[in-house]
């Protein structure tokens, strides 16, 4: 495992290819069988490292870590702050791609500067209430304008399947770094790599420079 990552840089595309396939394998074995029980996804496939997902009676989002200000946002509280529409394409590493995807929410980077990040802060954390999957982004590539807390996907609220009440959305990258389920956001000293970084895939996950490909120069 741990080696995946170098050796994705020397086999390319074929390592691509295997590490795809251990996505798919996932998605096929996903215990909610949901996958096959979405009739219009829209070009989507549904995604979930964990069972079924319970939808939270009272949602909350927090912001914590090394901040001045931890916050508890509820539901209420993100839809009432300026929101942000940005229309990109969707693309998953395996492969699949849906062009032109409306999201819609609050810029991550208001949310930092809401909560005061604190100067030994160099990375930030995605925590979800799936209880298992996790994220990371550099601070820099947080504060992007096109990094959103999504609230509205496809122009309607986001879906749970599409991990709602709020997921994250990360257009730049690979739709891997979207976690679904959002709850914690949490500022760090250092980046710790997400759940499928674990598996060998890259964390900087630029769309066309990361993952052994390296196609036409993006955002
Ligand atoms: N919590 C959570 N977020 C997740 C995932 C997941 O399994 N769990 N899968 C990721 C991957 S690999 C993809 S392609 C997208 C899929 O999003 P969708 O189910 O809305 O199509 O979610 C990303 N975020
Ligand atoms: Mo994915």
């Amino acid at each position: 495992m741990l080696g995946l990552g170098a050796a994705g840089v020397a086999a390319g595309p074929v390592l691509q290819r295997a590490v795809g396939s251990v996505i798919s394998a996932v998605s096929r074995q996903d215990p909610t069988g949901l996958t096959g029980l979405l009739p219009d996804s829209g070009g989507f496939e549904y995604y979930s490292v964990t069972g079924a997902v319970d939808a939270p009676t009272d949602y909350r989002l927090t912001v914590d870590g090394l901040v001045d200000k931890p916050a508890s946002y509820a539901l209420a509280d993100l839809q009432a702050l300026p929101q942000h529409r940005i229309v990109h394409d969707v693309q998953c590493v395996t492969g699949w791609r849906v062009p032109g995807t409306p999201f819609e929410g609050v810029k991550l980077a208001d949310l930092l500067d809401a909560a005061g990040v604190r100067s030994g802060a160099t990375a930030v954390k995605f925590s979800c209430f799936d209880g298992t999957y996790r994220e990371s982004l550099t601070l820099d590539q947080a504060r992007r304008d096109d990094v959103l807390v999504a609230l509205r996907m496809q122009d309607k609220p986001v879906t749970h399947d599409h991990g709602g009440p709020v997921r994250l959305y990360v257009a730049p990258m690979y739709f891997y770094k979207s976690a679904k389920w959002l709850s914690g956001i949490t500022l760090t000293s250092t980046v710790e790599r997400g759940y499928w970084e674990d598996f060998g895939y890259d964390t900087d996950a630029w769309v066309g420079k990361s993952n052994g490909r390296d196609d036409a120069p993006t955002s």
